[in-house]
């Protein structure tokens, strides 16, 4: 997403609320608050001005001490200001103030006088009716606050797979850099690459007399221990994510990787298997009565048991067990095997780096082709490209093309499917360009009867070449759309168009079951990044995943082909060939 000036204004009403639970001075707290309402209302994107070399003193209540924090917000998503804040104010404090009906005044209120500052904390004072004793605080005050809480204590709470990644990382380097730690791995859901994760499972082999575990929960990451022993050891991070880590030794690493990267199910299936043939499977190992017959490399424990090694994305007891014994494992897909990416934003819409700069980033990432898909005019707070515009963009990329060497650029759009199915744009615009990609981006919640009609209706269009992130879901913020996914599936594949896995790491959409449909209707996934900066060119990888989640093989995409392959699979849903005899709907 391109910086906005909400994000900056919610980086300062966040320092504002820190401000004001640590007691910070009333001035500054209003400044902050101010500061966010200005950068709220004002018309002109802050970021576009810095740009060009505007000052920001000019405006309204904006000195320079914060306009200089708002260049820092726009370059680094952050300032240092925030991030002192938030290692300052207890990660629990934090999460109360995300409670409706509790501002930063009445969580500062709790913890004076009541010592809450965790949700655990406020849950059992509710309980025990200390929280209407206080000024300002009623009896049913106290119930709701009450309600909130556990509703948020029993909402799940997981992280998306791209956020969780780094922290695994950092803790891995970490672990690695002690003594006596030959290997660090993370396992459980975030090895199989689920779009989210509800916890890290880190493991490591390590000596007897190693101290990883004592090191582990002394790290500065570390906000609580919840149990530190001398095999495992669990702890919450300041960021509110749990860590489980294990310590095995060396001969049953292999095993005690198998079972706890999962799932859950895929063990159960395992050890059902190891029972059939007389064997007891554990993370300990694979066991005959007392001998150990395997269990240092997953290989080995896998093989053991006649099975090939099963890949981490597929362990999800979703077939892959007999698919691994009848030898028809799906084949692997990997990030090289992306030859193109159909679906990037630049400068002419909501985009941050222009034609140019997108193209030679494609290819730095080894890509030899990139569709450039601007939004179209209903879009008009993200400047989204009249027909005008777009015919002068079409110009842009034909000398870009002349010039460029490697990397071939395609001509699309990103067009809004209106309510009714029809599209953004008219048929002779969108005749011109390489391909079209279709994309739901308001009306989410028809009734599910309406939103597929107005799926099946775009994709009838004479230009439809892919469904762009389909059910427009966003992780933590907007349920998948409801229509019928398997009657979109069979009219695409009628119609020789295609779909999105959309790799935002907040979209994942599709998602792996639907990956899994889309495969078995027959229905080539386009894996795109819908980068809007060049460094969002480095999500494919997150689709990667879930496509592989999915049993998406090479075949499987459409952007693993090469691009005179490619050019005639888009001609086809443009028009210009004769597609397959079904290919003309009614
Ligand atoms: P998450 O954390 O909710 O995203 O999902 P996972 O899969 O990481 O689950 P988690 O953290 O509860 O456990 C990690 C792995 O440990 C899990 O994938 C399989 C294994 N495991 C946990 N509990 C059990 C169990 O009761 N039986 C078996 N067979 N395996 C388990
Ligand atoms: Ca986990
Ligand atoms: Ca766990």
């Amino acid at each position: 997403m391109p910086f906005s000036n909400p994000d900056a204004a919610a980086v300062f009403d966040e320092i504002a609320d820190l401000l004001e639970v640590h007691g910070g001075n009333a001035f500054r707290v209003r400044a902050y608050r101010n500061a966010a309402r200005t950068l709220r209302d004002y018309p002109r994107n802050v970021k576009e001005m810095l740009d060009a070399g505007e000052d920001l003193d000019d405006l309204p209540g904006i000195g320079r001490d914060l306009a200089g924090k708002i260049a820092e917000i726009v370059t680094t998503g952050t300032c240092a200001q925030l991030e002192s804040l938030r290692k300052e104010v207890p990660h629990g404090i934090v999460e109360l103030l995300q409670l409706p009906g509790l501002g930063p005044k009445r969580v500062q209120l709790l913890f004076e006088a009541l010592g809450v500052k965790s949700l655990e904390e406020l849950k059992q004072a509710a309980e025990e009716g200390r929280v209407h004793a206080l000024r300002g605080f009623t009896p049913a005050g106290e119930k709701r606050i009450l309600d909130a809480v556990l509703a948020r204590m029993q909402t799940e709470r997981r992280l998306p797979l791209a956020r969780a990644f780094p922290v695994a990382g950092a803790l891995l380097g970490a672990l690695r850099a002690m003594p006596g730690v030959p290997q660090a791995v993370a396992a459980g859901s975030l090895r199989r690459m689920r779009d989210t994760v509800g916890d890290l499972d880190l493991l490591v082999t390590a000596a007897a007399d190693s101290p990883v575990m004592d090191r582990f929960v002394a790290l500065p990451e570390v906000e609580r221990v919840l149990s530190h022993g001398g095999t495992r050891s669990s702890v919450v991070l300041r960021n509110g994510l749990q860590v489980d880590l294990r310590a095995v030794a060396p001969e049953s690493f292999g095993s005690a990787w198998l079972y706890f990267t999962g799932s859950k199910a895929h063990n159960i299936a395992l050890r059902t298997i190891a029972q059939d043939q007389g064997l007891k499977l554990n993370e300990y190992g694979l066991f005959r009565g007392e001998r150990r017959v395997a269990g240092a490399t997953e290989e080995e424990v896998y093989g053991a048991l006649r099975l090939p090694w099963i890949p981490p994305e597929l362990r999800e007891d979703r077939g892959e067990i007999a698919a691994a014994q009848a030898g028809r494992l799906p084949a692997t897909l990997q990030l090289a095997d992306l030859r193109g990416d159909l679906h990037v934003h630049t400068t002419d819409s909501d985009g941050q780096d222009g034609l140019e700069a997108m193209a030679r980033a494609a290819q730095a990432r080894g890509l030899r082709y990139l569709a450039v898909t601007d939004h179209s005019p209903r879009l008009a707070v993200v400047h989204g490209l009249t027909a005008d515009r777009l015919a002068r963009q079409a110009d842009a990329i034909d000398a870009l093309n002349a010039k460029l060497e490697g990397i071939t650029l395609l001509k699309g759009i990103e067009v809004d499917i209106l309510e009714d199915g029809r599209l953004d744009l008219p048929d002779r615009v969108l005749g011109r360009l390489d391909l079209v990609v279709g994309a739901i981006h308001h009306a989410f919640d028809l009734p599910p009867e309406r939103q597929t009609d107005r799926i099946l209706r775009a994709m009838d269009h004479p230009h439809f070449s892919i469904l762009a992130h389909p059910t427009s879901r966003l992780l933590d913020e907007r349920a998948p759309c409801a229509f019928d996914l398997e009657r979109v599936l069979r009219h695409a594949r009628d119609r020789g168009c295609f779909l999105e896995l959309n790799a935002q790491p907040a979209r994942l959409d599709l998602d792996d079951r639907a990956c899994r449909m889309a495969r078995d209707a027959g229905v080539l996934v386009s894996i795109a990044s819908d980068a809007h900066g060049r460094w969002e060119l480095d999500f494919l990888r997150w689709g990667v995943g879930q496509a592989r989640r999915g049993w998406l093989e090479p075949a499987q995409v459409l952007n693993t082909r090469p691009l005179a392959q490619l050019r005639r699979l888009l001609a086809a849903t443009m028009g210009r060939a004769a597609p397959s005899s079904a290919a003309q709907p009614a």
